[in-house]
């Protein structure tokens, strides 16, 4: 695996320098938006519209979570399948993307044009012509920040606010272990900026619906713990869940995270179903779990960060709890194997 954790600031400086000498950029978001991906694309496309480029952006989402509306340039976001690459100068821009195939089909790797990708995770395969990669950092919202700094751009309010909620969120509000000191320095600055951390907190995590806690209330109420010392712990949605409480499925983030509140639990796993039958799993992990979430994540083609991660999990609804605690021991026996 490819790893992106010595990092060279001279490369703050490249990318900064590719935006400004590129008039038009099309932005690209992975699959799934989270607060990062779109608390980046939002700063990003406004910093271009205020130095006079022409933006677009796209992400194969169908829509995305309501939660994230106040984000500048939320209703500039168009969806898309397939992206037509062409070399007529666009700078085509990703941000929070580990491989190029999580968001829209059509980017070729052995052709990537006039490509710049922006991101922070450690195993992302640098697929484009100009790579802006640091593993250790929290969010791409932070390395955004940091290419703006290194290149003078003015951040205004509306940026800051977005840098803000990607650095938020991908921390699991400054809690999980990726937040550093300059995590903090970072939104120190855009909090000098104008941002307010009380405002932003009621924005991105105080918004469920009380339908969007019956889901959690089901999901809470089928927690399985298992495992040596109990440090595994499981649960399922189903999609029927979501459709007698009358929610769609944005309102189940920050699920997995709470599943790792159970004193002992080091790694636990949320299964949801889709409506057309497809499991999806949300996994999280901590020092001290015998494999991180990644590394799970990745028997299923999944992706994420060592402690935060997502995969298709290929089984039946009805026996994903028994499949996924299966699945789990298998993986915890093979760790304990001794080596050959
Ligand atoms: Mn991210």
């Amino acid at each position: 695996m490819m790893m992106n954790k010595n990092f060279d600031p001279g490369k703050l400086l490249t990318a900064s320098e590719t935006l400004k000498a590129n008039d038009k950029w099309t932005i690209f978001t992975h699959r799934k938006s989270d607060g990062d991906a779109l608390g980046s694309a939002s700063a990003l496309f406004e910093a271009g519209v205020n130095a006079g480029k022409i933006v677009s952006w796209f992400s194969p989402d169908e829509r995305l979570p309501e939660t994230y509306k106040y984000l500048a340039h939320f209703d500039d976001f168009r969806t898309c399948e397939n992206f037509a690459f062409i070399d007529d100068g666009t700078l085509y821009v990703f941000l929070d993307c580990a491989t190029e195939i999580r968001s829209v089909s059509g980017f070729d790797i052995s052709n990537p044009l006039n490509s710049l990708n922006i991101d922070h995770h450690e195993d992302n395969t640098n697929y484009a012509r100009v790579n802006c990669v640091d593993g250790l950092a929290s969010s791409t919202c932070e390395m955004l920040y940091r290419v703006f700094t290194a290149g003078n751009w003015d951040i205004t309010l509306n940026m800051a606010e977005s840098l803000y909620t990607g650095i938020y969120t991908d921390t699991g509000s400054f809690s999980f272990s990726n937040t550093s000191q300059r995590t903090h320095d970072i939104a120190g600055e855009l909090i000098a900026l104008g941002v307010s951390p009380a405002k932003m907190t009621d924005r991105i995590s105080q918004n469920k619906t009380p339908g969007d806690l019956q889901v959690w209330a089901r999901a809470l109420s089928r927690v399985k713990v298992f495992g040596p010392q109990n440090i595994f712990a499981v649960t399922m949605v189903y999609a029927d869940d979501f459709r007698e409480a009358g929610v769609d499925m944005t309102g189940t983030e920050g699920l997995s995270q709470m599943f790792m509140s159970i004193r002992g639990v080091k790694f636990a796993a949320v299964a949801t179903e889709y409506p057309d039958g497809t499991i999806r799993l949300s996994i999280r992990s901590r020092d001290g779990s015998p494999f991180g979430a990644g590394e799970f994540a990745r028997q299923y083609v999944g992706g994420g960060h060592e402690k935060a991660a997502g995969c298709s999990f290929p089984c039946k609804a009805g026996e994903v709890m028994s499949e996924l605690e299966a699945a789990i021991l298998r993986k915890y026996h093979e760790c304990n194997r001794p080596h050959q």
